[in-house]
């Protein structure tokens, strides 16, 4: 992933990348966002003028942002000093998960209602991923999110 044929896909070096046609997308969140309107009978994705864009978006950001970067820093022991959580975009560590679990305790059973999207897909991957690796602290809410992504199939039709 470092050679450079790799590096023209994605200068980061990293996974995932995707290309769609002429279309490249790299960062996780984007490539969740960009299939989802790319495929729009999976019904991943509240249509642009719907209000439930609004979640969407935010707790997708939320997740790519704050969340990734607590978690990250957080594993490698990088702890903000008291004081300076102004200084960060995510603020601390505690923070960042009490706002997702109480975004995940909000979701009736996802997070934008009664039907799946990609920003489920994104969020739930981390919490999953987090709580396997010890890196997102096992909330009963967090689990129980979780279990209903784990248990839910397929959607059908479109998410509006
Ligand atoms: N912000 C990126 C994170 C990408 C990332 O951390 N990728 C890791 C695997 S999960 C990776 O490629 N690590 C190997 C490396 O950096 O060489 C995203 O959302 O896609």
């Amino acid at each position: 992933m470092k050679a450079p044929e790799y590096r023209a896909i994605n200068p980061m070096g990293k996974v995932q990348a995707i290309r769609h046609g002429g279309v490249i997308v790299t960062e996780t969140a984007a490539i969740c966002a960009y299939l989802a309107d790319a495929f729009p009978a999976a019904g991943l994705a509240p249509s642009p003028t719907s209000p439930l864009r609004g979640p969407y978006y935010r707790w997708m950001f939320f997740a790519a942002g704050p969340l990734e970067a607590a978690v990250s820093n957080r594993a490698l022991g990088f702890v903000v000093p008291a004081g300076r959580e102004r200084m960060m975009g995510y603020g601390s560590y505690p923070e960042v998960v009490d706002a997702i679990e109480h975004a995940v305790m909000q979701a009736a059973p996802y997070l934008l209602g009664d039907r799946f999207s990609a920003v489920d897909a994104y969020v739930g991957s981390h919490l999953a991923f987090g709580m396997q690796f010890g890196t997102i602290d096992k909330r009963a809410a967090f689990q129980s999110y979780c279990a209903t992504l784990d248990a839910s199939g397929a959607p059908e039709g479109d998410a509006n």
